[in-house]
């Protein structure tokens, strides 16, 4: 049998013949994996036809062995080619199952944006929390106390006709200004005091270009041992210097039942003075209402109406554009 081929040597290079064929023929990585483990595996047909080796004469081993080696490391480099080819057509596959047509149409997602009263109050409480104040808000049902009896503004009194509201069944009442949401402030802290609460208020009007029932309104209260109207004034002309850039101002003697003295704020707007605020000392009734003795602590307040600001600034002409969610007008702020 020394010159032909012996029967193991006839087995294996069948094995590598059909080894190759098949392993050109795997489509899978999976079932290229079948494969090595069915020919090179520890039971594989490899290691089966190595196995009747022992039967050999001692001479022939060492040429079967060379065979072996050869179409094991054959079968290997078939089994890495095709499982690079493979590896390749995969990622192929993805890249092109993945391509980006930069010429389909996208999809529309309209874009948000603040609402105008939101820029409002969002610019104002930042000029004031610049200035160190804290923002309070709080609840738009009130009792009559919050907001008319503890502003110095008792049952009787004639500025409640000016604060006509909303009564609740319960006696309670739609809150005409933030003021109270200061009153239940100052009594959960202790002076000093630098406090800016915006929020909706109602009144009992009737709606027309410039009125609404329903608006909001900021206002801001510094409590502290020797504040004077000189720094009522410099808070005020800093902020609107902020809002509405360096114009002039100018204080106006006025009434408010928690405030004395009290003043309007105007502005020259163009060329013409515009109310934007109203402010004063806080009336020392106020502070003795809610525990702080008024011979030690002064203060000062003011207040504005949101959307007055919006209209000016944004030259609106009417009032009930800001709540009609009509996108053709929101969607120019
Ligand atoms: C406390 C004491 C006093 C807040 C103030 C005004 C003047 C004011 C109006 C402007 C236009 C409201 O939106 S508007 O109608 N506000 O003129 N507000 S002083 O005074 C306070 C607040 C809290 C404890």
């Amino acid at each position: 049998m020394s010159n032909g081929l012996g029967d193991l040597e006839v087995q294996l290079l069948t094995l590598r013949t059909d080894a190759e064929g098949a392993i050109s023929q795997a489509d899978t990585l999976e079932r290229l994996e079948e494969l090595r483990v069915s020919y090179l595996g520890k039971k594989g047909q490899l290691s089966a036809i190595l196995g009747s080796m022992g039967k050999l004469p001692a001479e022939e081993k060492p040429k079967i062995g060379a065979i072996a080696n050869t179409v094991k490391e054959a079968l290997q480099t078939s089994l890495d080619k095709q499982r690079n080819a493979l590896e390749t057509a995969k990622i192929q596959a993805l890249l092109e199952s993945e391509t980006l047509d930069v010429t389909m149409p996208g999809i529309f997602r309209p874009q948000g944006r603040i609402h105008p009263l939101n820029g409002i109050i969002d610019r104002a409480l930042d000029v004031f929390v610049g200035m160190g104040y804290t923002v309070a808000e709080g609840p738009e049902m009130e009792s009559d106390y919050y907001n008319f009896e503890a502003l110095n503004t008792p049952p009787d009194h004639p500025a409640r006709d000016m604060q006509d509201t909303f009564y609740l069944p319960d006696g309670n009442l739609l809150r005409t200004h933030t003021s109270s949401v200061q009153i239940r402030y100052m009594e959960a802290e202790e002076a000093p005091i630098r406090v800016v609460a915006p929020g909706r208020v109602y009144r009992r009007d009737t709606v027309d270009a410039t009125h609404s029932a329903v608006f909001h309104q900021i206002e801001l209260l510094a409590i502290d041992e020797g504040l004077t109207f000189t720094d009522l004034k410099g808070t005020i002309k800093v902020f609107l210097q902020e809002i509405f850039g360096d114009l002039p101002i100018r204080f106006r003697a006025s009434y408010f039942p928690f405030t004395e003295p009290s003043a309007e704020v105007d502005l020259q707007w163009n060329g013409r003075w515009l109310e934007v605020m109203g402010c004063g000392m806080v009336d020392p009734n106020v502070l003795k209402s809610v525990g702080y003795d008024p011979e030690v602590y002064t203060g000062f307040a003011a207040g504005f109406g949101v959307e007055r600001f919006a209209m000016v600034l944004h030259q609106m002409d009417d009032i009930r554009r800001l709540y009609s969610s009509d996108l053709r007008f929101l969607q120019q702020f």
